[in-house]
């Protein structure tokens, strides 16, 4: 039995929060998840007993806190070894680990300009030139992970890694600002946004009544 609690924001807007809690479940890690709804009056005092600077999403351990989504991942890999987190192949899990890190230090345009609201649908939104950009590397770096991929299967590096979690939300992103998706990108998305996961979190986040004026484009 593992006591990991995973502390995480409104599934409806939270992207970071995502990212650890679907690598959790896609490995079936048991965990118990508390909610705290981001800039609301009191969410601050709720996240001042953590050492995150008052972000999402942070990993409890017992008297470890660890903090940052990639570092949560990693943690999460590392204690279990078993589940498999990242591919077995090391040349596929430098690759897997690269794709990963680009997205937690990149596109910042696609971040800024499509916020994720799973309540919400925007049809024929219009995407400027950065994100346009943002868009096609992302298309490129999911293709060169299936190029590279050491086993077969529908997941970005075949088997369900790391890298997959870091840009589920991603997936989220395109589809609800309604991005033309083909080949890889249109296969890749249909298969994560049909992911029993993916589809609960989704279903939680529609129930949520909070809003994030920032979050609201
Ligand atoms: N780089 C951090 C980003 C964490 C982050 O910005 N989380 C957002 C929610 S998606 C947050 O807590 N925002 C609240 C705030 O900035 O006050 C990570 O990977 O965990």
């Amino acid at each position: 039995m593992s006591d990991l609690e995973l502390v995480i924001g409104n599934k409806n807007y939270s992207t970071w929060s995502l990212r650890p809690w679907f690598f959790l479940k896609n490995l079936d890690i048991e965990f118990k998840e508390k909610m705290v709804f981001l800039f609301e009056d009191d969410t601050n005092e709720i996240l001042s007993p953590y050492f995150s600077n008052d972000k999402v999403p942070v990993l409890l351990d017992e008297d470890l806190q660890v903090w940052d989504t990639l570092a949560i991942i990693e943690y999460a890999a590392d204690k279990f070894p078993e589940k498999n987190g990242w591919p077995a192949d090391l040349k596929a899990r430098a690759i897997a680990r690269s794709a990963a890190a680009e997205m937690h230090s990149s596109f910042m345009a696609i971040r800024n300009a499509l916020p994720m609201n799973l309540r919400k649908h925007f049809p024929d939104y219009p995407i400027d030139d950065d994100v346009k950009a943002d868009i096609q590397r992302i298309f490129a770096l999911w293709d060169y992970c299936k190029q590279h991929a050491s086993v077969k299967g529908p997941w970005l590096m075949g088997e369900f890694s790391g890298v997959d979690a870091m840009y589920a939300p991603v997936v989220m992103r395109l589809i609800g600002y309604d991005v033309k998706l083909s080949g890889f990108a249109a296969e890749y998305a249909d298969f994560i946004l049909n992911n029993q996961h993916m589809q609960d979190w989704i279903a939680d986040g529609k129930q949520e009544t909070q809003i994030i004026t920032s979050d609201e484009v």
